[in-house]
């Protein structure tokens, strides 16, 4: 059996080549910008991003893996989503109460097209792709997840971000009525999550729509949320109303609670523990496996992505910028 049948995708919604070739163009656009001017304080602002190096073969190899594939009641029922509540279970077991449609998303900031969209509108004409990544949660655990998305860049480009364009801000909906965790203050609502320019570019960075060929559940972040494999979970922000293009790096939700222990870059990295806990393994939630007891594999630098997107972090101090 293929896998498209295992997954029961569609074979509309299968990659084809005229995506490929779409952001094969685009990977070279970003290959000949020159590195962005450093803004603001030095101690601040990171270094600038070096330019791209990265071959559309090397991004390409990174959108499947053949590791064992998470189950779909096990990615739909230990969650985090903190607007549904802390607990693992909390976020599918709360009563589907977030209307995910009409759902529309506002772009803001530094660009030429700003304006706010329907979700529809917002993907327009981009064929859903499947993507199968790992997922790996700064806590220590990780799945692989078969993703149905669209690349965050193909979207990005149509609002024509300006040279001002040096990061991208995310917000998720903060509605007390529709999301019960809100009135507890766990975080500083609305969850904010922010990437740079390149990453946010980067072909593996997907919209996400889906998963198993199936719309995203709510307590996956329906109807719409960011993954960014190489990078711990909290970085891929679920329920997302607003994309604002920044100057300066945006304030995060994790990294304003405890700057320490979540930077604003949280790139997966096994050399850099987090102040309370290893990050040297990993607990691999997938297959058969009891959720509590699953096996310990050891974590990969920038969790097994390092071909796709350690080119970005080039002469960067990842123990200082973590
Ligand atoms: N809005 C919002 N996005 C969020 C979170 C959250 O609490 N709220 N949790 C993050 C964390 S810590 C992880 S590990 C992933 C989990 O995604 P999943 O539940 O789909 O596996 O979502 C991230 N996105
Ligand atoms: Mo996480």
């Amino acid at each position: 059996m293929s896998l498209r049948d295992a997954l029961r995708i569609p074979a509309s919604e299968i990659t084809d080549e005229a995506v490929y070739r779409d952001r094969r163009n685009l990977l070279r656009t970003f290959a000949m910008t020159p590195a962005l001017a450093l803004s603001g304080c030095a101690d601040a602002e990171p270094p600038a991003p070096p330019t791209a190096t990265v071959t559309p073969e090397q991004a390409r190899s990174g959108f499947r893996t053949a590791e064992t594939l998470t189950r779909y009641e096990d990615i739909t029922s230990y969650n985090n989503f903190y607007e549904f509540g802390t607990g693992k279970a909390d976020p599918s077991t709360a009563r589907k109460t977030l209307k995910t449609s009409p759902w529309s998303v506002a772009v803001t900031g530094e660009c030429a097209r700003p304006g706010t969209l329907s979700l529809e509108d917002l993907v327009k004409g981009l064929v859903p792709e499947e993507r199968i990544y790992r997922l790996r949660c700064v806590e220590g655990w990780s799945m692989v997840i078969p993703w149905l998305g669209v690349p965050l860049g193909e979207v990005l480009k149509r609002f024509e971000p300006t040279s001002k364009a040096k990061y991208v801000a995310f917000t998720t909906l903060a509605d007390p009525v529709q999301m019960p965790g809100i009135r507890y203050r766990s975080i500083n609502w609305p969850y904010r999550e922010g990437l740079r320019m390149d990453e946010a570019m980067n072909p593996l960075t997907l919209l996400a729509t889906g998963l198993y060929g199936k719309p995203l559940p709510q307590q996956n972040g329906a109807p719409l949320r960011l993954v960014v494999p190489w990078k711990y979970g909290f970085k891929s922000i679920k329920s997302i109303v607003e994309i604002t293009f920044v100057e300066r790096m945006p304030k995060t939700a994790w990294h304003d609670l405890q700057p320490s222990e979540y930077g604003f870059f949280s790139n997966v990295n096994p050399n850099v523990d987090h102040p309370r806990w290893s990050q040297k393994t990993e607990r691999r939630i997938s297959g058969t496996a009891s959720k509590l007891f699953a096996e310990r594999i050891p974590t990969r630098m920038f969790n097994g992505y390092a071909d796709q997107v350690a080119a970005m972090y080039a002469g960067m101090d990842l123990k200082k910028w973590y």
